[in-house]
């Protein structure tokens, strides 16, 4: 694994003569934002669960309020959120790369925030609801109710079949949305270059991405507060908010206006 300022100074030539750039994210990059990753410990009423026993159509259907109350507790806490330094550079980078395609693992809505346009979710939203039963998509309060910080919590019923309203995420054991997930391994088939930022890479099919740029000749570049030791990419070990404006301002100087 080559070390910071060699991987440094490659990531900055690959990005400032980059053509096709794919960045694909995790939960890392909103990390700083206060959003807690999956491999966080989660906080308080939270500790005691494991996300991905949460995030399944089964878990749901034992426990639909447990499984409500969490989304909402995301909901409430990315309500309070906002964009860090590594989602504005992120944003900014489509001002100096010629084809750049945002893919996302997260369901929130930081990159939109920081202003990037285009951002491929392969996980769905915190933001979208649809009902259990007859998959009728349910409008959300624009902001959850206080009280959802930490407990369990009816979902809604849904006005047209009566059945419960669930959050518009993929959940494990779910299919990926199709046209996202082929716009995503298109975009990595012909990138020169992939940004892989806070992502621990163990969640398929989204973690082939990274794979799929790799073998057809791309650089990929990872960035992880976690050192992340692969013989055909580069790594960049540290926080993302930090990396990321650095990468810009060396590959293009004073207008990578950060
Ligand atoms: C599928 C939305 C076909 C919900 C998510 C058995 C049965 C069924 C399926 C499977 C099975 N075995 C395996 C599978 C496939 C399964 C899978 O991959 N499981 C894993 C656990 C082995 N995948 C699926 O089920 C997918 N569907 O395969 O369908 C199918 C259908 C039926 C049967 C078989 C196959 C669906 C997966 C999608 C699940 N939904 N999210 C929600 O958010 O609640 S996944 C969720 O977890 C995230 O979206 C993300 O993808 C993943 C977490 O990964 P990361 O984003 O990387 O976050 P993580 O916390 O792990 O890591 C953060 C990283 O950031 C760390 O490395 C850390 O060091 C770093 N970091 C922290 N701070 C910073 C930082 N880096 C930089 N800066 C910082 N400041
Ligand atoms: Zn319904």
């Amino acid at each position: 694994m080559k070390t910071n300022e060699t991987a440094f100074a490659n990531a900055v030539e690959w990005l400032a003569n980059a053509r096709r750039v794919v960045v694909f994210t995790g939960a890392g990059v909103s990390a700083e934002s206060g959003i807690p990753t999956f491999r966080d410990q989660l906080s308080g009423f939270w500790a005691q669960f494991d996300p991905a026993q949460l995030a399944t159509p089964t878990a749901f259907r034992n426990d639909p309020a447990l499984v409500w109350g969490w989304y909402e507790w995301r909901r409430a806490l990315l309500a309070q959120a906002h964009p860090n330094a590594a989602h504005v550079a992120i944003a900014a980078l489509v001002r100096h790369v010629p084809e750049l395609v945002l893919v996302t693992q997260n369901v929130d809505d930081l990159h939109e925030r920081a202003g990037s346009k285009e951002v491929i979710h392969l996980h769905g939203s915190l933001h979208m609801a649809r009902c259990f039963a007859c998959a009728r998509p349910h409008a959300l309060p624009k902001c959850p109710s206080p009280e959802t910080s930490a407990s369990r919590l009816e979902p809604p019923r849904c006005c047209h079949c009566n059945g419960r309203v669930r959050p518009g995420v993929v959940w494990f054991g779910e299919e990926l949305p199709e046209a996202e997930l082929r716009s995503a391994f298109k975009a990595a088939r012909n990138a020169d270059l992939l940004l892989s930022i806070g992502t621990s890479g163990v969640v398929y099919p989204a973690a082939r991405i990274p794979e799929i740029a790799c073998e057809h000749g791309a650089h990929v570049v990872h960035v992880n507060t976690e050192p992340v030791d692969t013989a055909v990419a580069t790594s960049l070990t540290g926080r993302a908010g930090e990396w990321l404006p650095r990468l810009l301002r060396a590959a293009f100087g004073a207008s990578a206006d950060l």
